[in-house]
């Protein structure tokens, strides 16, 4: 069950700062308070989703797309195409702390190679 109070939903409110990498009408992608990585960047739906499946059962595949795409003009925007982690811890015993869906984008070097 989605509860509104969560950090993340205060970050979409306005109600904390954050420091914003990217976003859309669909996506907000921002730095982690807390980083683990050179490079490391949470990206959350809009939407009310606490996690991974919740997102894929019950988001719109429209929401879905646009997420993913968030997920990709976020990377390319870092400049991580070809060198990053994609984090979605799940359920408290993973170190899932806050309940609303979010994906952790970890690079440890800034490298884009043509293909
Ligand atoms: P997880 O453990 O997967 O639930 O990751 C939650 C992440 O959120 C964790 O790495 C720390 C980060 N975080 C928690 N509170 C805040 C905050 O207020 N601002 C930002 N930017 N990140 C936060």
């Amino acid at each position: 069950m989605y509860n509104k109070d969560n950090v993340f939903a205060k970050i979409l409110r306005g109600e904390i700062p954050n420091k914003t990498v990217y976003s859309d009408d669909n996506v907000l992608a921002f730095y982690d308070v807390a980083p683990r990585a050179k490079v490391h960047v949470l990206v959350i739906p809009r939407g009310e989703y606490t996690d991974v499946f919740d997102f894929t059962q019950n988001a719109p595949v429209e929401v879905q797309t646009a997420f993913w795409q968030g997920v990709r003009n976020t990377v390319e925007k870092l400049g991580v195409r070809n060198n990053f982690r994609l984090v979605a811890n799940t359920g408290h015993g993973a170190g899932q702390s806050v309940m609303h869906f979010h994906v952790h984008i970890m690079s440890d070097e800034r490298f884009v190679e043509e293909f």
